[in-house]
């Protein structure tokens, strides 16, 4: 039941509360039975005003000449931001000539209705007009359009716009910068760039920086704090981090994540807005949904009322009748808090509430900020959307085959002159295409077990079910089970594998993350029993993705998508043994029934990780003995090369070692030498061996594992021939950014 507002708040806001007496005469009069446009309670901007929160909507010109919008726009919000309207290719269209004719038109809306103005956004990847993404620019011309563009916009609103979001979504969602036309011509100093002259055009106007994905802790805020961080310290005008949330009913919400996050932006000194709130439900999705929605809205609202830092919750549009949600994500919709006929959902009945709550006293609310439960370990594998249904080599991600899964403990790679390939995929709509290229010197395909063939698996899990797929060299996809199209081409010559599967269950893929694992199968003739002698995956694991276990996680990338908070995976593992004593060398007799792992992912190259093993390979194991880690690396290398100024450019191993909720502690030695000095409280030493062909190392830990502990674990070749790095190589995909405590896997005791 709905609580009852103290009468002496109704006295501060007679007129509304009256409006309340007469729009709903029972306290349980269903919302759905209302009016158009007619609303429950109090009107959340009189609520929220209590609080100093602004609560805002995104709009546009056009959705002001509906009345019923205009009414409950006016009625229940306080700020506004322009959904498209300032954003460049409406201001400026033509290079030098501004166009303010819209943003005018609801700025002056804003300030006759006593609203707040958040101005959106100054610098973005998209809506950039023509001429602008057209042109082969310099550096310093850009920088000119950039300074002219932010400069006047701001300048024409001064004083009258009190925000804005400044630069919009720099990064990618693992904490690189997007490689936006304003980061490949001006580097990442357009970031600095563009506060420091918004704030010379409007000293009083308070600056954001916006993004999505970045309401909880992640690679991504991560990347966003870090920046902002570096940037305050330099005396950059930031004073805001704006988290869009554009979230899915059906993905829980990480509350006790958001909390920390926005706690540690505060401790920088910056507020968090809430800029851009839909949350989109399945068009099959019924009263669950718009429950779940409605906790959502909930949560939110909770934690912006809880955290004064907090000052702005602004949802991106009114109501479901203009949205963009069902225009980018086929098969969602009904994303905000009014229906289309601006009637309220559970999700403005639990706002309401919490407001409620909030003013009248009854706030006991205390965000959770145990983070032990929220933690994704490592990025999935990617897959970026495609243009068409023909894969296009530049889109994807490839990844290399790398653990053979049929040789016990010694997973190595058995050497490009056995077999050796990489995988990437993309999607298009609700296809999943895909491509493998192989290097084999001999083909196998008339064994009678079908598994023991040259052949390529792909494994795939939704929800309960998983399904595996196999394809001899050669031959089409082998239907089996699955319910969609499942195709399959081989070229003449057997090295390159063209699928396309597709999901009858959905509309897009966009935004979905599915369980997935491929395997590349090897049978030379050459073994015993006449059997495959490798099947390689991206993981390492026991062979049994046939079982539906050990999946990995495949992100079907895009804008506005967010991955899964519920890892179908457990974050990738590696085991080490208990080793009966200390090894005096890495030919020592205990490393020969260690677990073998080989150095796979080349993490310098965002777009192909697979490597050139004439150039360098390798392979590492670990064990323990008493408290202290030993392990040993083999390393073959072409050149070796340790002359660069800067020692993680030479050629060399790191190991990242983190001890339960210690600091992580990243360990490097370059070939021939010992461990560089670090801070780390106990002992550690490196040896090289054999001209930098083997390195033994021992890392005292704080105490001693028992079977079945973990530790938070990496480690990394590096390979330079004289010519700048060439290749780390990890034991997982990621992007290079473990020397940060990012990106960790971990190493189990077994
Ligand atoms: O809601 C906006 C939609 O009308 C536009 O077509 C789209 C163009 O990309 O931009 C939408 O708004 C985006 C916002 O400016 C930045 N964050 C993501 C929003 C949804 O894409």
């Amino acid at each position: 039941m709905r609580k009852l507002l103290f009468p002496s708040l109704c006295l501060a806001l007679l007129s509304a509360c009256s409006a309340e007496q007469s729009n709903q005469p029972t306290q349980d009069t269903t919302p759905a039975m209302a009016k158009p446009g007619e609303l429950p309670g109090m009107p959340l901007k009189s609520l929220a005003d209590q609080i100093n929160l602004a609560i805002g909507a995104a709009v546009e010109t056009r959705h002001l000449e509906d009345p019923l919008f205009r009414q409950v726009l006016i009625r229940d919000f306080s700020q506004i931001t322009p959904e498209n309207e300032m954003k460049f290719s409406y201001v400026q269209p033509q290079r030098g000539q501004f166009d303010f004719s819209k943003a005018d038109q609801l700025v002056e809306f804003a300030e006759e209705h006593d609203m707040v103005v958040k101005g959106h956004a100054l610098v973005w990847h998209i809506q950039n007009p023509k001429w602008l993404e057209e042109t082969e620019w310099t550096k310093e011309e850009l920088s000119e359009v950039l300074e002219q563009h932010i400069k006047t916009v701001v300048g024409h609103y001064k004083g009258r716009v009190a925000y804005w979001d400044v630069v919009n979504e720099a990064f990618n969602d693992n904490g690189t910068f997007r490689e936006t036309l304003w980061y490949q011509v001006l580097g990442e100093e357009y970031i600095e760039m563009a506060f420091r002259w918004a704030h010379e055009a409007d000293p009083d106007a308070v600056l954001f920086y916006n993004d999505y994905s970045t309401e909880a802790m992640g690679p991504k805020s991560n990347a966003v704090y870090r920046h902002l961080k570096a940037l305050l310290d330099k005396g950059v005008p930031i004073h805001g981090v704006g988290t869009q949330l554009h979230l899915m009913s059906e993905y829980p919400i990480g509350e006790a994540s958001i909390a920390r996050n926005i706690e540690r932006f505060s401790e920088i000194g910056l507020d968090t807005h809430f800029t851009e709130i839909d949350v989109r439900m399945r068009d099959s999705e019924g009263q669950a949904g718009l429950n779940d929605q409605a906790k959502h809205y909930e949560t939110l609202m909770k934690l912006a009322a809880y955290y004064p830092e907090v000052d702005m919750y602004t949802t991106w549009g009114l109501s479901d009748k203009y949205s963009w949600v069902p225009s980018w994500f086929e098969g969602y919709g009904r994303a905000l808090m009014l229906d289309k006929d601006y009637r309220a959902k559970p999700a403005y009945i639990a706002v309401q509430d919490v407001l409620v709550d909030a003013v009248t006293g009854n706030f006991g609310y205390e965000p959770i900020t145990d983070l032990s439960n929220a933690k994704r370990h490592v990025t999935p594998f990617n897959a970026k959307p495609l243009l068409s249904e023909s894969l296009n080599a530049e889109a994807v991600v490839y990844y290399p085959f790398v653990y053979n899964q049929l040789n016990g403990k010694d997973q190595r790679l058995p050497g490009s002159e056995t077999v050796s390939g990489k995988w990437g995929v993309g999607y298009y709509k609700n296809k999943l295409i895909g491509q493998v290229i192989r290097s084999d010197e001999t083909t196998v395909t008339n064994h009678s077990l079908v598994h023991e063939n040259d052949n390529v698996e792909v494994f795939i899990r939704l929800g309960e079910q998983y399904w595996q797929l196999r394809s001899i060299v050669g031959q089409d996809f082998a239907p089996l089970g699955f319910p969609g199209k499942a195709t399959g081409t081989w070229s003449e010559d057997g090295k390159v594998f063209d699928f396309a599967i597709e999901f009858d269950d959905f509309e897009d893929l966009v935004g979905e993350t599915l369980g997935f694992n491929i395997a590349l199968s090897d049978n030379d003739n050459d073994t015993d029993d006449g059997n495959r002698k490798a099947q390689l995956y991206p993981l390492t694991g026991n062979n049994v993705g046939w079982q539906g276990e050990e999946f990995g996680e495949l992100f079907m990338n895009g804008q506005n998508a967010v991955v899964s908070p519920n890892p179908i995976s457990t974050p990738p593992t590696f085991s080490m043994s208990q080793l009966n004593e200390a090894p005096s060398s890495a030919k020592d007799s205990v490393w020969e029934n260690a677990y073998r792992y080989s150095f796979a992912f080349n993490q310098l190259n965002q777009r192909d990780m697979s490597f050139d093993d004439a150039d360098v390979s390798g392979s590492w194991q670990v064990g323990v003995h008493g408290k202290w880690l030993y392990g040993v690396v083999e390393r073959q290398d072409d050149v070796t090369f340790t002359g660069a100024e800067q020692s993680y450019e030479n050629d060399n191993v790191e190991v990242f070692v983190q001890q339960g909720d210690k600091d992580m502690t990243q360990f490097r030695t370059v070939v021939g030498e010992g461990f560089e000095p670090t801070n780390y409280a106990l002992g550690y030493e490196a040896q090289w061996h054999k001209e930098g062909t083997q390195l033994m190392f021992a890392i005292e830990l704080d105490s001693e594992l028992k079977d079945g502990e973990s530790i938070q674990w990496n480690i990394a070749l590096s390979d330079n021939d004289g010519e700048g790095r060439k290749y780390q190589l990890y034991p997982v995909p990621g992007s290079n950014m473990s020397y940060l405590g990012e990106e960790l896997t971990r190493i189990t005791l077994r």
